[in-house]
């Protein structure tokens, strides 16, 4: 599984700066800026095939406010606002004749001048919709995954804006990723620079032990939606959820951990550094989870059709 390789990215449209262009049309000059020093920000978003045949987008509402509060936090001017983005998403979506997909909208910053000012360059947005299967393999999700505490650390609070979702900080996860790939496993699990557990590379994280379910503060990590969603189904449930710091080693003596993401839906992990965790299968607790969320995405939980946008 590891280092499983992903299909090649392609579709019909794309939607850049306010209209659909045809997919090989949607194409940047090398003076970019966002490609030079990574000031850019984006989003990651699922849409599901649900029960009714229907297709539903999940949480967008909410995806489309924390891309423009990472825009906000990044000093970039987004020229178009909540509804207009939420409807360019459904555009794409249906452009593409997608019932479902992953969907990237990607607010960057275009030519213009070079340097750390990029004052007047023009903010662009670009939004993409394509087919995306299980993150970490269809396996993954039922048997769980192998991850490795990585070697980098997740960036220290006041040098990465952590509720941001900022392009360049992308650079730690991607040698976290890597290495965990090239070192035989599935995924990283990074550590914050006191030393405590923060998010996977792409993932927010979650341990069970003796039923309570823990999982760290929002200080070092993304704010997922993911783990928001997990957090209020669990509650629901009756499960008792507290977010608190995590060592490394309460990992491995955890009875299950699980990964949380939009890309990554709910996985769990079975083995961190060569200790099995549990049973080295998929948790109870997980396993609940797991159908819990696929039920609310796919419209068949309607208690949370509020987190559903119909196309
Ligand atoms: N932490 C990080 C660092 C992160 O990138 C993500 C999403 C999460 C937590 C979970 O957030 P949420 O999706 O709101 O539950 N990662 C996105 C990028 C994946 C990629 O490889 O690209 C995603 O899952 O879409």
């Amino acid at each position: 599984m590891a280092g499983a390789t992903t299909p090649r990215v392609t579709g019909e449209k794309i939607w850049l700066d306010g209209r659909l262009v045809n997919w090989a049309d949607a194409t940047v000059h090398v003076l970019t800026h966002t490609l030079h020093y990574g000031l850019g920000v984006f989003e990651g978003i699922r849409c599901y095939r649900t029960e009714g045949g229907r297709s539903a987008v999940f949480r967008l509402r909410e995806h489309v406010r924390r891309l423009l509060d990472s825009a906000h936090i990044n000093l970039m001017k987004v020229p178009f606002g909540q509804a207009e983005l939420e409807g360019a998403i459904l555009e794409t979506l249906r452009a593409n004749h997608l019932s479902e997909g992953y969907i990237r909208p990607l607010v960057f910053i275009g030519d213009g001048v070079m340097g750390l000012n990029p004052a007047d360059n023009p903010i662009r947005v670009a939004v993409v919709a394509y087919p995306w299967g299980k993150y970490l393999g269809e396996e993954g999700i039922e048997k769980g995954i192998r991850a490795k505490v990585s070697t980098f650390a997740r960036h220290f609070v006041n040098a990465k804006m952590t509720k941001g979702k900022t392009c360049g900080d992308y650079v730690n996860s991607i040698l976290a990723k890597r290495e965990a790939l090239l070192d035989g496993y599935d995924e990283a699990i990074l550590l914050d620079t006191q030393g405590l557990v923060a998010e996977a590379s792409g993932e927010n994280l979650f341990l069970v032990r003796d039923g309570a379910i823990r999982t760290p503060a929002l200080p070092t990590i993304l704010d997922g939606i993911t783990r928001a969603t997990v957090i209020e189904l669990a509650k629901d449930k009756g499960m008792q959820v507290t977010e608190t710091p995590l060592t490394r080693d309460e990992l491995y003596v955890a009875d299950e951990v699980f990964l949380t993401g939009t890309a990554a839906e709910v996985t769990p992990i079975r083995e961190i550094d060569h200790r099995r965790i549990g049973t080295g299968r998929r948790g109870p607790v997980t396993k609940a989870l797991q159908e819990a969320f696929f039920a609310v995405v796919s419209g068949r939980d309607g208690k949370y059709e509020r987190w559903l946008t119909y196309l």
